[in-house]
């Protein structure tokens, strides 16, 4: 029986978390990246093989990364693009030539995933991640002050963003600003605000198509070479899905995939399938999704996120929220025993809670909630896989 290959994502040595506490939550395989590696460069297959090496140490497999960045001139077609492209191509050879074969990717154009609030109280005291709509907005037409944002709202948002903004002391102001612009865990980038607005202004003109032109050019540069050594290229979905910003965003729907995959229909092109990014629109079928992609799915980010009616939501337990959690499990299931694969699955995102709400940790990627959630993943496979009676 084919059963998900468990992997974690781990940042490195300046990790709080350990490979060893890793090792402790059962899990087989590292999803990782070169960090200190300045986006656009070669990944040498020295240094690849420094960073295998120190996880095979721990009896740990890196065997998916998390994410070879692609560089914000490839996503605008400006300046040195081909070059980036280039070395883009050869950072994926060496992965290979060093046995790592799944890549994951983004192409959000400024931003990769984005929250408001970091530490949102749950009932039971632990703390998670949460978007809130009007603290957005609030940000955008009164922080930032992007210009034109206001043509994108209707007059009762902008209301309900300026009342919400006029609650706000400087702290809560230079929190959020912090938590829109500094970069989250494995964004790459982080700016000022200045430094943001000018991000955003090199956007000025690109609609959803023309990105989406770009993407399909970088792949039908890159996926032959990924095709010839065997690499996986798994794009990940926009976070959240939909336009933010003024920025367009091509990741965001099935549809937007399918598009992709009739551009470029390379076996290297493939999927990322996370359930917490996808999950955040009520109109993405997450499980029809895992059966109509199951064989470019390369890679599963398995989480779940609870939306309102508002617009907000905030990153559920596991195995709560709006994510059909049995229904996606069981058609991963499926899908492995269809393509006799086991395919990388990784706890995303877990709660802050026990003892690391006394620790300095990396939003979303503290140690107990996220083994909270491969524990209970777990368990819920192995329900599934023996009622299937799967042997
Ligand atoms: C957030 C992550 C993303 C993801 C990138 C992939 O927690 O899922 O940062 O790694 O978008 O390129």
């Amino acid at each position: 029986m084919y059963l998900m290959k468990e992997s974690w994502r781990w940042y490195g040595p300046n990790d709080p978390v350990s490979l060893s506490f890793i090792r402790q939550a059962g899990v087989t395989d590292i999803v990782h990246a070169l960090h200190h590696i300045p986006n656009g460069e070669v990944w040498s297959i020295e240094e690849i093989k420094k960073r295998q090496a120190l996880i095979a140490e721990s009896g740990l497999t890196w065997s998916v990364v998390e994410s070879v960045p692609v560089h914000e001139h490839i996503k605008t077609q400006t300046g040195d693009f081909q070059k980036y492209i280039e070395n883009y191509k050869q950072s994926i050879r060496n992965l290979a030539a060093c046995g790592i074969k799944c890549v994951t990717y983004n192409f959000m154009p400024v931003l990769d995933w984005t929250r408001t609030n970091l530490s949102y109280e749950m009932a039971d005291g632990s703390r998670g991640l949460r978007f809130e709509r009007d603290a957005f907005l609030a940000f955008d037409l009164f922080i930032l002050k992007r210009k034109g944002a206001e043509k994108e709202y209707t007059e009762e948002e902008i209301a309900r963003a300026k009342a919400r903004y006029e609650k706000m002391d400087d702290a809560e102001i230079a929190l959020i600003t912090r938590n829109m612009i500094a970069g989250l865990p494995g964004s790459e980038e982080s700016f000022t605000l200045d430094q943001f607005r000018e991000a955003l202004a090199r956007y000025d003109g690109v609609d959803a198509e023309q990105l989406r032109g770009n993407l399909i050019y970088f792949l039908k540069e890159v996926c032959p070479v990924a095709d010839e050594c065997g690499v996986e290229m798994v794009i990940h979905p926009d976070d959240p899905p939909y336009p933010i910003l003024g920025l367009p965003r091509i990741l965001s729907t099935a549809e937007d995939f399918r598009k992709l995959v009739a551009a470029v229909p390379n076996v290297s092109n493939g999927l990322c399938l996370c359930t917490g990014s996808f999950g955040v629109r009520a109109d993405n079928d997450l499980v029809s999704m895992m059966y109509e992609f199951g064989d470019r799915v390369g890679f599963v980010h398995l989480r779940s996120t609870k939306r309102d009616a508002e617009g907000n939501f905030y990153e559920a337990n596991h195995l709560e929220g709006d994510v059909d959690m049995y229904g996606m499990m069981k058609a991963l299931l499926e899908v492995q025993q269809r393509r006799h694969v086991s395919i990388p699955v990784r706890p995303d995102h877990g709660h802050q809670m026990c003892d690391d709400l006394n620790r300095k940790t990396n939003p979303g990627y503290s140690y107990y909630g996220r083994m909270r959630g491969i524990a209970e993943l777990r368990g819920l496979q192995m329900g599934i896989a023996k009622s299937m009676g799967l042997e």
